[in-house]
């Protein structure tokens, strides 16, 4: 691994073999079919392997976790209430610092309600100090465990129980949030790219300090669509522009190898594909789907600016 302030952590790129064989979400566990979160901490346990401690606020995954003593997640974990998270993670990871064990990975994995709306100011506090964790936001887009409430991470336009003709405000920006608090490392990925989403976990492992992922998880339940097309509905956000995967390391804004030809336009499929596969959307009019697709547009403007600030 190679160090530097201007380039960020260059490490040579992770293939499937070198995924630990080790399983550490077990098979039988209550998730349902299709489950995004499921398949995230199966690649999380895969890349940081068992060295690592998760803290785990009330979600979906706490169902997966299972009802002690009996656990479908074979790592150390503690189920924390939302607002404490990443406080508690914090705590952890200090106690081990103290101990003098600096290779241990403590690590936050948390639904989008638990963390852009319940657990923000103690994301904040953590990535202010430079508390040593891992943050993994899997982002559901709302708060599918107490049955599909909107969340702040939800998307205009999408039905939930609690917005039933569609949400009328955008979707919170919380990994730049989370950048404004000038951390070494940002990250998004989505379930859909899934090595990708290794290797920016592996790289956010190799960083002392404050590191966030924010993982987009397509739920086959709450998003209305059928959970054979979990993968298929993550690459889509990604190849319609609504979900760009980029990192944010030691400040510099780096667009992700997949993400490189979208900056044309006319290599991003139009949103309305992805939009129409999910009956979250289906009440969408032609205005919605014309206002989401500008919005996409200006969102690429932006990245074209942010790159090119970057090359300054
Ligand atoms: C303080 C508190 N309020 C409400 C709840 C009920 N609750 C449990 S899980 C959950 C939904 C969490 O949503 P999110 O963080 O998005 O995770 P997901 O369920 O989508 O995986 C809620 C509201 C709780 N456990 N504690
Ligand atoms: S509701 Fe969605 S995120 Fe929750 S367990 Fe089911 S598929 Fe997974
Ligand atoms: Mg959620």
């Amino acid at each position: 691994m190679v160090r530097s302030e201007k380039r960020g952590v260059r490490i040579m790129p992770l293939r499937v073999m070198d995924l630990d064989k080790e399983e550490y979400v077990l098979p039988g566990n209550p998730s349902c079919p299709g489950c995004p979160a499921s398949l995230g901490l199966r690649m999380l346990g895969k890349v940081l392997g068992p060295k690592t401690v998760l803290v785990i606020p009330a979600s979906c995954s706490s169902i997966i976790q299972g009802v002690y003593p009996k656990s479908s997640i074979k790592l150390p974990l503690l189920n924390i209430a939302f607002a404490a998270a990443a406080s508690t993670a914090a705590g952890i990871a200090a106690g081990f610092e103290a101990q003098g064990k600096s290779d241990i990975n403590v690590v936050v994995w948390a639904g989008d309600g638990g963390t852009v709306d319940i657990g923000v100011q103690a994301i904040s506090g953590a990535a202010e100090r430079g508390d040593n964790i891992i943050y993994v936001c899997y982002d559901n887009e709302a708060y599918m465990n107490t049955g599909i409430q909107r969340s702040g991470a939800t998307p205009f336009g999408a039905w939930t129980t609690t917005t039933w003709t569609g949400k009328k405000r955008w979707k919170k920006d919380m990994p730049s949030i989370v950048v404004a608090h000038k951390v070494p490392y940002v990250a998004t990925a989505s379930i859909g790219y899934i090595m990708d989403f290794a290797e920016k976990l592996r790289k956010a492992s190799k960083y002392k300090g404050f590191k966030y992922i924010h993982l987009l998880a397509p739920c086959p339940v709450g998003w209305r669509f059928p959970p054979n097309k979990t993968i298929h509905i993550g690459r889509l956000a990604v190849r319609t522009g609504l979900w760009p995967l980029y990192e944010v390391e030691q400040g510099v804004f780096k667009l992700s190898p997949i993400c490189m030809p979208l900056l044309k336009k006319e290599n991003r499929i139009p949103v309305i594909e992805y939009l129409k596969l999910q009956g979250r959307f289906k009440h969408l009019r032609e205005e919605d789907v014309r206002r989401i697709q500008e919005e996409v547009d200006e969102l690429w403007d932006n990245i074209r600016r942010k790159l090119e600030d970057a090359r300054c």
